[in-house]
């Protein structure tokens, strides 16, 4: 699979100047298959999940003994999804009240309502990442979400990085107006998802930025993206994933369950404070459709 070098890379469109004008958002949303903005959520709310985080890695012992903890210094690894090592963090990461919470933020929320027009369903399936320096070859590869999250093509995704993240930390990018494409051949590839795509036959233009904290990239379910590789020489990389549909729209029974499936909701429930954002989905009464894995057959 082609790589891509920084110096290809062009920038974001920024959408703050349209953030009240739903249907240019629609309208750039339909153009681009992706709206980036800046400062969407308050640096401060950001930073407190950063902690949270970092306080699990440390916790396990990822950390570097004598370094400040909210540097993200790694120590030992690199660990990633799939390994022994990376399921206790991962299940730490997915009881923790603060991380599902953060999906539901007003601004994001609110973005996603002018989106799609009515009502937000967010899927409770929350995705905690942790991209490991000197791991390039398990970079997340070029793919579309909807294979894996199927449904409705209008999901989208909001990647949000739990600190300033540069490009040259692992920041992701999109191939703007790949979700125009369709569902595309999957290949076989390392890294998150374990499934990748071809993009050079597109001709088109990966787009990314140096992304500040509080800065939010969503995108279509169909648009291709992938991560630059964390070149930092130690820094650990710590990114959420969050999904969004319409409320009418149709959903897999799979974005109501945790991430992996490891435990069940009344066990990562245990504990919290709140029970607003517990079971939530429940009242909405989704209409859930059967996921296949017909795009699953791989090329090698
Ligand atoms: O953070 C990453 O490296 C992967 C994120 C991703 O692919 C996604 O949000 O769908």
């Amino acid at each position: 699979m082609a790589t891509t070098t920084l110096n290809e890379i062009k920038p974001f469109v920024e959408s703050n100047d349209i953030l009240a004008e739903p249907e240019q958002l629609r309208a750039r949303a339909r153009r681009d298959g992706y709206l980036f903005f800046r400062h969407l959520i308050p640096p401060d709310t950001v930073l407190q999940l950063r902690r949270d985080f970092l306080a699990v890695c440390d916790r396990h012992g990822w950390i570097k003994p004598g370094t400040d903890m909210m540097d993200g210094i790694r120590n030992g690894g690199p660990y990633m999804e799939g390994q022994d090592e990376y399921w206790p963090v991962l299940d730490d990461f997915q009881r923790m009240e603060s991380f599902h919470t953060f999906a539901h933020y007003p601004s994001i929320i609110d973005v996603c309502t002018k989106l799609f027009g009515e009502p937000t369903l967010a899927h409770p399936r929350n995705i905690g990442r942790i991209m490991f320096p000197e791991n390039t070859k398990y970079t997340t590869p070029a793919h579309q979400d909807y294979i894996h999250i199927q449904g409705t093509e209008e999901t989208y995704t909001a990647w949000i990085p739990l600190g300033d993240c540069s490009q040259h930390f692992g920041s992701l990018a999109v191939l703007a107006g790949s979700h125009k494409f369709g569902v595309l051949p999957t290949k076989a590839a390392h890294g998150a998802g374990g499934l990748g795509v071809e993009t050079d036959h597109l001709n088109l233009t990966w787009v990314s930025t140096d992304y500040r904290m509080g800065d939010v990239l969503l995108f279509q379910s169909l648009t291709v993206h992938k991560a630059l590789p964390n070149q930092t020489r130690n820094r650990l990389r710590l990114s959420v994933d969050y999904r969004y549909q319409g409320q009418s729209q149709p959903i897999t029974a799979g974005s109501l369950l945790p991430h992996f499936n490891r435990m069940s909701w009344a066990e990562i429930y245990q504990g919290w404070k709140s029970t607003k954002y517990q079971y939530y989905w429940k009242d909405l009464h989704p209409q859930i459709v059967p996921f296949t894995r017909k795009y699953h057959n791989v090329r090698r």
